[in-house]
């Protein structure tokens, strides 16, 4: 609702609609106090855009929106690897829009920022391969999460026993390779959303990813070391000019300043940070970055409002 309002999306009506649980709760919208009402599936007659979040929603009524007429952009992971269902990054791939079938879907927020930096990096040199380990933040495992980082720090500090209940292991002065369930290869969930969808998003099978992603005690915002391999020269000063006239992204490289990209200075902003721009120089065209994104904003937010405004382009 904030980046609705902060971008002045053009809306006529906004509905809010959530579980029982929410149902009566009023929130302020702009000038309006608006009230939410509980998700039925005739909730979406008259509907334009219905904008989904959380696991179970889209699952639940994402069909009912697509029958009244409403295009549905969807946070969740329920459709993104669906053959009909575009999965968008505006910066990246706005034309998949056109082909969707009533459903967007908003991808991962670790995949969202990595995409945007790869995009200008394969048009302009072709990757290979990509190689990302990531630091990711609590917020992305929900509000119950960022209460447990702040409650067991102050409990460690006090001498008390860390108790963890959203994570499997103390996050407080802790880093947990485990983000969401592990799979029959061994890798976590997290680990093969970045694997599938940057290669869906890319339009580009032939780009080999592979990661390793780690929870880290930061409260917002995912940063991610990334190692991209070219098929050509790309030096690390044309990466800096390319990807600083690139659209969503701004780079901070300025290490003998102390300069690079920082979650907490990234946290409540759109872009994209890129620094520690460098070459790897273990292979013939590698470059190793740093990137890091607010994961609530360009990587759930303002990723699915930027598709709702790609819709509203196409439709005046
Ligand atoms: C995390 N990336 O940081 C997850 C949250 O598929 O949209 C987002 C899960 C998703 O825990």
């Amino acid at each position: 609702m904030d980046v609705l309002s902060e971008r002045r999306f053009p809306i006529g009506k906004l509905k809010l609609l959530a579980t029982s649980r929410s149902a009566g709760k009023q929130v302020k919208f702009n000038n309006e106090i608006l009230t939410i009402e509980e998700t039925k599936p005739d909730s979406f007659q008259g509907v334009d855009i219905a904008l989904f979040a959380g696991g179970s929603a889209s699952k639940e009524f994402a069909q009912d929106a697509v029958k009244a007429g409403a295009i549905v952009i969807d946070n969740s992971n329920n459709f993104r690897m669906d053959p009909s269902v575009p999965l968008v990054v505006p910066e990246v791939n706005p034309e998949d829009v056109k082909w969707h079938n009533g459903i967007i879907a908003n991808p991962n927020c670790s995949t969202i920022q990595m995409a945007v930096v790869l995009k200008p990096l394969h048009d302009a040199a072709g990757i290979s391969r990509v190689v990302v380990s990531t630091y990711q933040a609590v917020s992305g495992a929900g509000a119950e999460a960022i209460e447990e980082l702040r409650e067991q720090s102050r409990d460690i500090l006090a001498g008390k026993e860390a108790n963890p209940q959203v994570f499997p292991h103390q996050i407080a002065f802790n880093v947990i390779p485990h983000l969401d369930v592990f799979l029959e290869n061994d890798y976590t969930k997290e680990e093969m959303k970045m694997v599938n969808e940057t290669k869906k998003i890319l339009g580009d099978d032939t780009v080999a990813v592979t990661a390793t992603t780690v929870r880290a005690p930061v409260v917002n915002g995912h940063s991610e070391a990334i190692n991209v391999q070219l098929k050509n020269e790309l030096l690390p000063d044309d990466a800096r000019k390319l990807l600083a006239k690139s659209p969503g992204i701004l780079v901070i490289d300025t290490p003998k300043n102390n300069e690079y990209p920082l979650p907490v200075a990234a946290n409540g902003r759109d872009e994209v940070f890129v620094g520690r721009i460098r070459r790897d120089e273990t292979v013939e065209f590698g470059l190793n970055l740093w990137v890091v994104a607010d994961n609530l904003r360009k990587g759930a937010a303002t990723n699915a409002v930027q598709i709702a405004e790609l819709l509203t382009k196409g439709m005046l």
